[in-house]
């Protein structure tokens, strides 16, 4: 599967309990509702299916010790559901479109990746680095240890997700639009050698160049490019509708550029989108951001 091969699986999954505050839970329905079905057909993809997964949106008992993760067990169930799907959709040879949902969500997705490809390369684009582990988050929240899972750094990480494969290649994992990190995620980029492209570097290289070599690392001697799009990575005046917006992200073209060139890279071979929270936003704003932004990977060109 790659973003040329023709066929998308929509896999929407309304689950918002391990974020900070509710709401990410809606945004599938308002990310098809802004258009998203319109977009991937007008760019010539055939929608081979649409999958909503279960979600349990009350927790089944009193969330968890903070210490294991709030909301484990429901992370845990939907993870295993996400992996399912996406493994089964690069097994047909279909791409895999996964709409959040909080970025906990992320956890699931990785693990159907790993199902099947062993050496992939990943681009995080996220305000934050989402690497705590259960001992170190400070809040609990399990939308802020995906990372950290997907490296098999946390407890709760992909071995415990049954059919997910190998953990990701830190050396094959690039960050774009970091600026809140916990100290311990801060410690965690150095001491794995993450290239992570902050806020910082994007201001003072520009998002070409950030762009081009977050592609040549994570694309070149890997088996393509998985794109993790959590929207606080874009300025709160541009998203107003996440759950936890932070001042100084991404401009609506800085966003869009590096998209287009993901696109124009034909190494992507499987995209989410997370942390979309329809109760904060502001007419839809959001939502219709990310319908454009996916539209953008999809190969949607301005001319
Ligand atoms: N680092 C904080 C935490 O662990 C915030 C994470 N929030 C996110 N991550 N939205 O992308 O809770
Ligand atoms: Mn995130
Ligand atoms: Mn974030
Ligand atoms: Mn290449």
């Amino acid at each position: 599967a790659s973003s040329h091969s023709k066929e998308i699986a929509v896999i929407k999954v309304p689950f918002g309990l391990a974020g900070a505050r509710n709401g990410a839970e809606l945004a599938p329905d308002e990310l098809i509702t802004a258009g998203l079905k319109r977009e991937i057909l007008s760019l010539g993809y055939r929608l081979n299916r649409e999958v909503r997964v279960d979600c349990p949106s009350q927790p089944a008992s009193v969330p968890a010790r903070r210490q294991t993760g709030k909301h484990l067990n429901e992370v845990q169930q939907v993870s295993e559901k996400v992996c399912h799907e996406v493994s089964s959709a690069l097994h047909e040879g279909v791409f895999p479109l996964v709409l959040g949902g909080d970025h906990s969500v992320g956890i699931g997705t990785l693990a159907g990746l790993t199902a099947y490809y062993s050496n992939l390369g990943v681009i995080w684009f996220d305000a934050h680095a989402d690497l705590n582990t259960e001992e170190h988050s400070l809040t609990g929240n399990m939308h802020g240890m995906s990372l950290a899972a997907g490296l098999g750094h946390s407890t709760f990480n992909l071995s415990k997700i049954k059919g997910a494969g190998s953990f990701i290649n830190p050396s094959k994992l690039v960050y774009i639009g970091l600026r809140d990190l916990d100290q311990y995620e801060k410690e965690q980029i150095r001491a794995l050698g993450i290239r992570a492209f902050t806020m910082h570097d994007i201001d003072r290289l520009g998002m070409k160049q950030v762009i081009d070599q977050a592609i040549n690392i994570a694309g070149s001697g890997t088996e393509g490019i998985h794109v993790s799009f959590d929207m606080d990575c874009l300025d709160p005046r541009e998203a107003p509708g996440v759950g936890t917006p932070v001042p100084g992200g991404l401009s609506y073209r800085e966003a869009h550029f590096a998209m287009e060139c993901l696109a124009l890279s034909n190494h992507v071979v499987s995209m989410e989108l997370v942390e979309v929270n329809p109760l904060l936003d502001q007419n839809r704003h959001t939502a219709r951001l990310g319908v454009g932004l996916i539209a953008s990977v999809l190969g949607k060109t301005i001319l």
